[in-house]
């Protein structure tokens, strides 16, 4: 397999453990539900699980607060059923990967009670504590700044970043909600307890880490020591972010870690950096593969596409020729280094792509949703499939407050009145785009609660799991669930005209044909040849016999396009070659499928 890493090959399946499957019928995921349902992943074909935290939690932000990095929460079970996972996956060939959440901890984990228990405790600095800028005045950030908040940063959950703590008289910093304060990295305490940590889980087999918000890690400070205040944003608070995202001390801090952990273990492991607001000039010193940070970036611009004035809960409509260009950028910025991207339309923290920018309707969801996923696949990248994704999962949508459960979406409500917003406008927003949309329980059959739970299940469940489920789509060709499994299939090919098409979609160039297209979504992968070896040139720098061409329809109406004018006359010929050899019993052309709306032929 020439020079390639392992994870090139792979999608990696995300499992978020509160909503996969309840093995006890506490109404919650567990690690054993996990287990259970493995051959259910291992029929997708993917050999790797970014498993989102299970680790011991106060489950202020659903386990992404984290009080004992080496233990499981017993809501999700214990170690030996996270044993049992780790050994049963790997005899499926799939590895795990953890949700490594060292930002900030719980304020429940013994290291923040020890720092914040008095001034002098020897881990009061593993935080970042700061004094009043005035004297306190017992002002809650729920009303807004006082003034005497050491910054003017808004957290991302609402309110400040600081937490008043009363015994000592200091604030501390928190970027995300007030149970879970922001370690502080400068100190190599810090960092050694963490490397410590990373080494015991890859001992217990795991095959890698998701890096949460990683590349917050590094605060910066200015010459006196002090973090500064950043440009006010529309909620009253000031953003912080170009004190804290891809920071001064970020590279040096990942390298440390390679060497700490990754060095010290026989083997490779997957280290996926979770990177918001990196632009790319970043991210090539992210995954440049000779600079050893990590291997890839999971990053947002594509999914910030849509967020409106007053950010996500105020989204507005996409212009589709933003979302290909942006997509289109990061192919070759990151290719020029040799870099390396994490491709998704969801995960735990997005509205599920299908109702955001496809179309959930009876009529087009199986449509909309295998050509979303052709799309993305057919992309340079690691794709990712967010649990529900492959079965063409919509969104929840729920419109009532009380359904809803994410904090991030409860402490929005309070800001949305001091912004301005209607509670319609309020109750839009949130059906769209609150993270709790993608957080319902995977709909695995039509029995009561779609066989998640034999229990009250923690969150409502997705409308509609009693015909979009599992159990409906298995052994069916035509279904949203055969077809990612040949998405995912598409990466493996060892041999003949299968091996040439994984190393196009795995290595071949990108180039984006008719950009300014509002429905059309095209592009050529071309397996780049050694000098004087092309034979043919198709136009748009395709060589024919070793590229991939991708034409989709990203609308809800039948598409008519000039082809020889949108892609030229070669690829167009291309294109009219693959319909008519199309099967429509079986929808493929060639090795590769075409979905009612999208086509991808060698
Ligand atoms: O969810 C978001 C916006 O709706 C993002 O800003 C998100 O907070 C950001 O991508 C970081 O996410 C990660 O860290 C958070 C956690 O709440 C998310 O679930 C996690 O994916 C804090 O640990």
């Amino acid at each position: 397999d020439r020079e390639r890493p392992w994870w090139h090959r792979s999608t990696v399946y995300q499992v978020y453990p509160r909503s996969f499957a309840d093995s006890d019928g506490d109404g919650i995921g567990d690690i054993a539900g996990i287990t259970q349902r493995l051959d259910h992943l291992a029929d997708l074909g993917v050999d790797v699980i970014w498993l989102s935290p299970a680790y011991r939690s106060p489950q202020d932000d659903n386990g992404y607060d984290i009080s004992d990095y080496q233990d499981i929460d017993p809501l999700f079970g214990d170690l030996a059923a996270m044993d049992t996972l780790i050994a049963e996956a790997a005899a499926r060939d799939i590895g795990i990967v953890m949700d490594l959440v060292v930002n900030h901890t719980s304020d429940e984990h013994p290291w923040f009670v020890e720092s914040r228990s008095s001034r002098d405790n020897p881990k009061r600095d593993w935080y970042w504590w700061r004094d009043p800028v005035a004297g306190y005045d017992g002002h809650e950030p729920g009303e807004g700044p006082s003034g005497a908040e050491p910054t003017n940063w808004g957290s991302f959950f609402s309110g400040s970043t600081w937490a008043w703590d009363e015994a000592t008289q200091q604030y501390y910093l928190h970027l995300f909600s007030r149970k879970q304060p922001d370690l502080n990295w400068e100190n190599p305490e810090v960092r050694r307890a963490v490397h410590a940590m990373m080494r015991w889980w890859l001992e217990r087999g795991v095959a890698g880490f998701r890096m949460d918000v990683i590349n917050l890690i590094s605060k910066r400070v200015d010459a006196a020591g002090a973090l500064t205040d950043g440009p006010a944003r529309p909620d009253g608070w000031g953003d912080g972010s170009p004190q804290y995202v891809d920071g001064p001390r970020m590279h040096e801090f990942l390298a440390e870690m390679h060497r700490e952990v990754f060095d010290a273990f026989p083997g490779t492991y997957l280290t996926v950096g979770e990177t918001p607001g990196v632009t790319v000039k970043e991210a090539r010193r992210y995954t440049a593969p000779e600079r050893r940070e990590v291997d890839m970036v999971f990053q947002f611009e594509h999914v910030g596409l849509d967020h409106g004035p007053l950010g996500k809960f105020d989204p507005k409509p996409l212009h589709l020729p933003d979302l290909k260009r942006n997509f289109a950028r990061w192919q070759k910025g990151l290719a020029k280094v040799g870099g390396w991207n994490s491709l998704y339309w969801n995960n735990h923290d997005q509205p599920r792509v299908l109702s955001r920018w496809g179309d959930d309707s009876a009529e087009h969801r199986v449509a909309s949703a295998k050509t979303l996923g052709t799309v993305l696949h057919l992309h340079r990248g690691t794709p990712y499939v967010y649990q529900g994704e492959e079965i063409g999962m919509p969104n929840a949508g729920f419109t009532s407050l009380d359904s809803y459960r994410d904090l991030e979406s409860l402490n929005f409500v309070a800001d949305a009145a001091r912004m301005g917003m209607t509670d319609d406008a309020l109750i839009a927003g949130l059906a769209a785009t609150s993270r709790d949309n993608a957080r319902t329980p995977v709909a695995w059959d039509s029995s009561p609660n779609a066989g998640f739970t034999t229990g009250t299940p923690w969150i409502g469940l997705t409308p509609g799991w009693e015909s979009v489920n599992v159990a409906a789509q298995a052994g069916d060709p035509g279904s949203v669930l055969a077809h990612y499994r040949r998405l995912v299939a598409l990466r493996k090919g060892r041999a003949g005209r299968e091996g040439l098409v994984a190393d196009i979609v795995i290595d071949g160039d990108f180039e984006l044909l008719a950009p300014d297209h509002e429905r059309l979504w095209a592009f050529v992968r071309t397996l780049p040849v050694a000098e004087g070896d092309a034979d043919a040139d198709g136009g748009a720098g395709e060589v024919a016999g070793r590229s991939v061409l991708l034409v989709a329809n990203l609308s809800s109406q039948p598409l008519d396009v000039d082809l020889a004018a949108e892609l030229g006359e070669g690829l167009a010929g291309r294109v009219r070659a693959a319909f008519a050899a199309r099967d429509e019993d079986d929808a493929t052309v060639g090795p590769v499928v075409v979905a009612s709306h999208a086509v991808a032929g060698v």
